[in-house]
């Protein structure tokens, strides 16, 4: 039977995500709902399923919903997420529930099991489920043994406040005036900022920690070592991660290769010869992540691999995932 779905947050960029996703992977959508705040209410949108009027957020409104996806604050999804599941299946985008040991964290190609049963899902954070995707072919067959990941992300993940001021800061260092900043701790236009989310007492960012807890709570593994330096850098819409791994078992560059090529939501693109590897412009818009620059570790020998892995913020980091979530219980 068609689902009727709700948007929570649907003028934001994971907002618009979630209707083109919804449309792509042909989600049987018999009616859509959007809700954002008040200030957008009654302002009417195009979307894949016709022309729809913002509504304001209710809870009643939200809970006749089949399906919920929250892509909104983890203060809104704290207070209204549990209420909503009450009575409709709720995936939450936000990191309000993501290590609550009551509420599965889910990425269908790792763990779409702990999903079953349950009505109030989250979704993890971008970086985490683009490192995942890469990393669980690579788990299951050789037994990942320690994770060193750095990453390059996009604006995007602050939301198109995000994406608007790097252009906008970035036109005006091209113009020569001073690129002022309200979004990032600095400016971004040719820049990298070492800095994502707030500091915490063990000098990690909690952008840092969430790569550590949450790959840990999806993989099952709550004492996999996992370190993680987070880097915002002037693009638009792709994460991309330089990971560095010691496995159990022996591993060389032709067994990872295969393992990645026969994995769902990557796709190997990995012929440095020809120039071809993984990069922000080859993985925008793309539903599987794109992971390349295998090579034996100079660290960890035939005990160990670098790779690189490229996947949209926007799409496995977050709208491709949730969906991907509400398919698991059509
Ligand atoms: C970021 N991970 O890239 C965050 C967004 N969820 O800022």
């Amino acid at each position: 039977a068609n689902h009727a779905v709700g948007i929570v947050g649907a003028t934001g960029a994971v907002g618009a995500e979630l209707m083109s996703v919804l449309a792509d992977l042909k989600y049987p959508v018999g009616s859509l709902h959007l809700f954002a705040s008040e200030r957008s209410a009654g302002k009417t949108t195009t979307t894949p399923f016709g022309e729809k009027t913002i509504e304001v957020f209710s809870v009643e409104a939200a809970q006749k919903c089949d399906v919920v996806f929250l892509a909104v604050s983890g203060e809104f999804a704290k207070e209204y997420g549990p209420k909503i599941a009450e009575k409709a299946l709720v995936i939450d985008n936000s990191s309000a529930f993501r290590l609550d040991d009551a509420v599965p964290l889910v990425i269908p190609e790792i763990n779409p099991e702990t999903a079953k049963g349950k009505k109030l899902i989250a979704n993890p954070n971008c970086t985490t489920a683009i490192l995942a995707v890469a990393l669980w072919p690579l788990h299951k067959a050789f037994g990942v043994k320690k994770v060193i990941v750095s990453s390059y992300q996009a604006t995007s993940g602050a939301g198109i406040e995000g994406m608007n001021e790097l252009l906008t800061e970035s036109r005006k260092v091209l113009d020569g005036q001073p690129a002022d900043h309200k979004v990032f701790a600095h400016p971004i236009a040719f820049n990298l900022i070492p800095h994502i989310d707030t500091f915490q007492p063990n000098g990690y960012t909690r952008e840092e920690m969430k790569v550590t807890w949450e790959t840990r709570k999806i993989f099952g593994a709550p004492d996999m070592p996992i370190s993680c330096t987070a880097v915002r850098v002037p693009t638009l819409r792709v994460h991309s991660e330089a990971v560095t791994i010691e496995t159990e078992k022996p591993i060389t560059v032709a067994a990872a290769r295969a393992a990645i090529a026969a994995a769902p939501g990557v796709k190997l693109f990995d012929d440095p010869d020809n120039k071809v590897y993984p990069m922000p412009i080859n993985a925008t818009q793309q539903h599987d992540c794109n992971v390349g620059r295998i090579r034996q570790s100079l660290i960890f020998g035939d005990h160990g691999i670098d790779f690189f892995v490229a996947g949209d913020q926007l799409l496995k980091g977050a709208a491709l995932n949730a969906v991907q979530i509400a398919q698991l219980f059509v």
